[in-house]
């Protein structure tokens, strides 16, 4: 199926907007419906428009029924994308059904999505086609999981120093440890007929390694489906911007996630101890940039994670800017490499979750990343006066040198940074 995925893209490289999002989009809606199929669950049903409004949020709800906050959420979504204090919500329903939408249509969706790539780096998404049972499907797994009294359901698939897929409670960003609990999955294994811990499946980032099935038989199934859900909407959206980035651009993505990296991580932040005021100084994630593409993050309904208004340089020029969840909506941010292909024209922003007091919280990011060989380089083509900012990346390289940042303190962890020409 990688095989035809890979096939299809190069064969439709060369057409339209609207054929090649339709290619890119068709082997990978071909595995998911595979998926889908076993897990019982529809496929992405097209979704007409709703309204005049190109930006109308659906009224579908995706949080967890015993998961609080309604507040957040309602004020983000009537204050809308109108203003540009917040990130905006964007309706992607002509990118999702082009054949429902005119190509007028589809370029404001685009343009809408370049901008806030170019302000924010981060944006909702309504109308993205993933079902919402499946997302609720894949929050049911992830308390299961994170909350099962048995700890050996956990220890059970720990991931270590030479596999970074599976369960961990120590994850550090910046030199910190993080108030959160995670579960990592990568890409479904080359050779489905061997085991996945088989050596012949073994990957730079290790081996997916999964509960035993009598205690969470619906663990798997559930988020291999979401997994090939958010590859398909990953593949319409950088569809999407590198139309945006000149000739050759879309040549040089199809090649570079032909054989993405790409992984799942499943975050659990736990209540943490308060001090006698009732704060707490400890961070559910410290603040980083995502070193991939592109990040496609469910949150539940709980708001705390934030966005830093002010660039990564100067430290005191913003402030934190709350990416509350919004009903329907998943969040989208850009990475570290779409910065780096961009010519540092798209932003990688920098955010953080606060940890939390009073409610536990759960979010599901899908980090859309290139092949370990795929070289990142500036595509400064869309704009002839701009000279390249950043040295050639192996995404391999930088990968292996986050990960082993994230797993134990090394004093620096590697940052875009220090690719800056
Ligand atoms: O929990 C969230 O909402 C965001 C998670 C995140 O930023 C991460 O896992 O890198």
């Amino acid at each position: 199926m990688q095989l035809l995925r890979r096939n299809a893209r190069k064969e439709f490289s060369s057409l339209t907007l609207k054929c090649t999002l339709e290619a890119l989009l068709r082997p990978a809606f071909i595995k998911s419906v595979r998926r889908y199929k076993a897990h019982a669950v529809a496929p992405p049903q097209p979704r007409a428009l709703s309204g005049k409004s190109g930006h109308q949020v659906p009224k579908q709800d995706v949080r967890m029924n015993s998961l609080p906050s309604t507040s957040s959420i309602q004020s983000n979504v009537s204050a809308e994308s109108t203003s540009m204090s917040i990130p905006p919500v964007i309706d992607i329903a002509p990118l999702i059904c082009p054949d429902q939408h005119t190509q007028e249509h589809r370029d404001q969706v685009i343009s809408q999505i370049c901008q806030a790539c170019e302000t924010w780096g981060f944006f909702h998404v309504t109308s993205h086609g993933i079902p919402q049972q499946l997302q609720l499907d894949l929050q049911t797994q992830m308390r299961a999981f994170f909350l099962a009294a048995d700890p050996e359901i956990r220890e059970s698939v720990r991931r270590t120093a030479s596999n970074s897929r599976g369960y961990a409670d120590d994850e550090l960003t910046k030199q910190l440890k993080d108030s959160k609990q995670i579960f990592d999955v990568g890409e479904a294994p080359r050779f489905q007929n061997l085991p996945e811990d088989h050596p012949k499946n073994h990957v730079q980032d290790g081996y997916n390694q999964w509960p035993n099935r009598e205690h969470l038989p619906e663990f798997k199934s559930t988020v291999s489906s979401y997994f090939e859900a958010c590859t398909h909407l990953c593949d319409i959206l950088l569809g999407a911007v590198v139309e945006s980035l000149g000739p050759g651009a879309r040549e040089v993505m199809t090649n570079a996630f032909e054989e993405h990296t790409s992984f799942l991580r499943l975050n659990y932040y736990p209540v943490v101890q308060k001090s006698a005021e009732g704060t707490t100084d400890k961070l559910g994630i410290s603040r980083h940039t995502d070193s991939g593409a592109i990040t496609v993050i469910m949150q539940d309904g709980t708001a705390a994670l934030e966005v830093y208004s002010g660039s990564k340089q100067d430290a005191c020029d913003g402030t934190w800017v709350p990416v509350d969840p919004v009903s329907g909506a998943l969040t989208i941010n850009t990475g570290d490499m779409l910065m780096v292909w961009s010519n540092g024209r798209f932003k990688a922003p920098e955010h953080r979750v606060r940890a939390m007091t009073k409610v536990q919280r759960y979010s599901a990011p899908y980090f859309y990343n290139p092949s370990y060989d795929a070289i990142v380089a500036p595509l400064t083509s869309w704009d002839q006066h701009q000279s390249p900012r950043y040295r050639p990346i192996v995404w391999g390289d930088f990968r292996r040198q986050r990960f082993a940042g994230d797993y134990s303190n090394l004093g620096k962890e590697i940052q875009i940074e220090d690719f800056l020409i």
